[in-house]
């Protein structure tokens, strides 16, 4: 009973929520991209799939600001527009997210008091100092290594400006509210010590180095574009405070009374958090602090990806480097740009983009392996009858089917090892790696000159067989990251939706039931030469 009610836990996976002060890039759709592809995973082996993404709206009041008035439209209304721009690409990008939760949201405001109220009656927040270089103009505080010092020629005065902007900057004092971070160092390294992975190695570094309490209030005198503190109108909270708990806001937390009850939909903790590296120390440091806190559980993975730069550089709103997710999918498809993000795009190393490399991978790989495999397996010439022949008999495979053969029986357990470790580039790697061998045992068997001498029928047959198996295999692993072009392909090829879960996802498991009754389609090119 106990093992069906853990192993009922829907699969809950998220996605950072975006900040609305510009509009979004192919790296935020990365991320996504990321989720529902695991997600699908989860999905195509039984299990319920949560995904939940959105938008940021609060804090950066500066930023939300200029970006408003430069566009000439309030704030609420910027924030609107490009929620709903974040929204529409992910709907455009067929991205299967269950809910869309913008910070500005009623029931998010309700959560966040209700953390703010547990970490406090607990004792963990307190009434403290902030100090630190200001900027009035920034309206942010900066490190010491983030400030220089400079002389006025004039006057000969010293002062100091923020590095990154050019500002002045003024050493502060103000009174904020505090969380008592410092507490939790030996309990994150415990947490780490439990949860060996690669890209934690670098918060161990972080947390060796020793905790100080976190500042998580603003003065309500210089951000009014926030969620007001519990109590305490004279200040607003701490936009990551407010953002991270967003992923518990979605999961109907505070998961009580009658309203709360209804909304709980079973997800916390979360299975898997997706981020950029750019924002791993909010989510393995303060995140999992505040959870134990508030005695909350923590998620089981925090996965953190690498970044997308163009030419070498970290594709960014601030740097202006960046690709459109609308245009780059019109030109070449939804699905050969959620490909190539998945296929390219990893989580140790940065890479590249480039449209060269999109239409490389959709010559060379999803035309050139997929595709050329699906035409050459529903061939007219050689199989005019369209018939499914039936799998060789395990003891009766011919010498040069031999590495196809095994390569089919190895592939789902790779698939799923790497899936299971968020890694999609080796998961299309070893998807592809059978592709190949199976267009080398087409091309090398020659059934199109086998096929002239009708006493060679069983040994075409074989060579049909290895060939549409191949495809369906690969087209049955690859739905989760191209869905809709994986769906065609099966269609094609006659496999009814209820052979396309995990169990299928294995050699001679296809058309099970009335192979004898199925046939194949012919088509044109599943996927037709590019336009230019
Ligand atoms: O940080 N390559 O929002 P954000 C890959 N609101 N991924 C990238 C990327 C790139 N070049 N650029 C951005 C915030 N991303 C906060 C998050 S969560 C509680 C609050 C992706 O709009 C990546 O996931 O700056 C990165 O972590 C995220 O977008 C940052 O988005």
């Amino acid at each position: 009973e106990h093992a069906a009610v853990s192993t009922n836990k829907p699969y809950y996976i998220t996605t950072p929520i975006f900040y609305v002060n510009a509009v979004p890039h192919i790296g935020h759709l990365h991320s996504v991209v990321l989720a529902d592809t695991l997600k699908r995973f989860q999905e195509m082996k039984g299990r319920k799939g949560l995904l939940s993404t959105g938008t940021d709206e609060h804090g950066l009041k500066a930023s939300i600001q200029q970006a408003a008035a430069a566009a000439e439209v309030s704030e609420k209304e910027l924030c609107d527009r490009v929620s709903q721009r974040f929204k529409a690409l992910f709907d455009a990008a067929n991205i299967s997210y269950t809910t869309f939760i913008r910070t500005t949201d009623m029931n998010h405001a309700v959560a966040v008091k209700e953390m703010w109220n547990d970490l406090w009656n607990k004792g963990y927040i307190y009434k403290g100092q902030h100090e630190g270089w200001y900027s009035v103009s920034d309206e942010a505080f900066y490190a010491s290594t983030q400030v220089e010092e400079k002389t006025d020629e004039k006057t000969g005065e010293k002062y100091h400006v923020s590095i990154e902007t050019g500002k002045a900057v003024e050493w502060t004092t103000e009174e904020n509210y505090k969380f008592k971070l410092s507490e939790f160092t030996e309990p994150l390294l415990n947490w780490l010590d439990k949860n060996p992975e690669g890209k934690y190695n670098e918060v161990r570094e972080w947390l060796q180095q020793g905790l100080s309490d976190l500042s998580v209030s603003r003065p309500r005198s210089r951000l009014t574009w926030g969620i007001p503190i519990p109590g305490d109108d004279s200040h607003v909270m701490y936009v990551w405070m407010d953002a991270l708990t967003n992923y518990l806001t979605v999961t109907g937390y505070p998961w009580r009374g009658i309203m709360g009850a209804q909304k709980a939909t079973g997800g916390w903790p979360a299975d898997a958090q997706i981020v950029g590296k750019d924002i791993l120390r909010f989510h393995a440091v303060y995140w999992p602090a505040f959870l134990m806190a508030a005695g909350l559980e923590l998620p089981k993975k925090i996965v953190a990806h690498a970044h997308w730069t163009q030419s070498k550089m970290k594709m960014s709103k601030s740097i202006g480097n960046v690709v459109d997710p609308f245009t780059a999918m019109e030109e070449f498809g939804t699905d050969t740009i959620r490909f190539y993000l998945m296929n390219d795009g990893g989580l140790s190393d940065d890479a590249d983009y480039s449209s060269e490399l999109v239409a490389g991978r959709y010559r060379k790989l999803l035309a050139g392996q997929l595709g050329n495999l699906l035409s050459r397996s529903t061939s007219l010439a050689l199989n005019p009858s369209k018939k499914v022949p039936s799998p060789p008999s395990e003891g009766n495979i011919h010498p040069d089917d031999l590495a196809l053969w095994n390569k089919l029986k190895e592939l789902p357990e790779k698939v799923d090892q790497s899936m299971t470790q968020f890694r999609t580039t080796q998961a299309t790697h070893h998807i592809f790696d059978m592709l190949a061998e199976a267009n080398a045992n087409f091309s090398h068997g020659e059934p199109w000159k086998l096929v002239k001498d009708p006493s060679n029928k069983e040994r075409v047959d074989q060579l049909i067989w290895n060939a549409l198996e191949s495809t369906r295999m690969a087209a049955l692993l690859l739905q989760p990251i191209i869905p809709t072009k994986s769906s065609e392909i099966l269609d094609q090829l006659g496999v009814r939706g209820d052979e396309r879960s995990w169990e299928h996802a294995q050699r001679g498991r296809g058309w099970a039931a009335d192979q004898e009754a199925r046939s194949v389609a012919t088509g044109g090119p599943m996927f037709p030469p590019l336009k230019k």
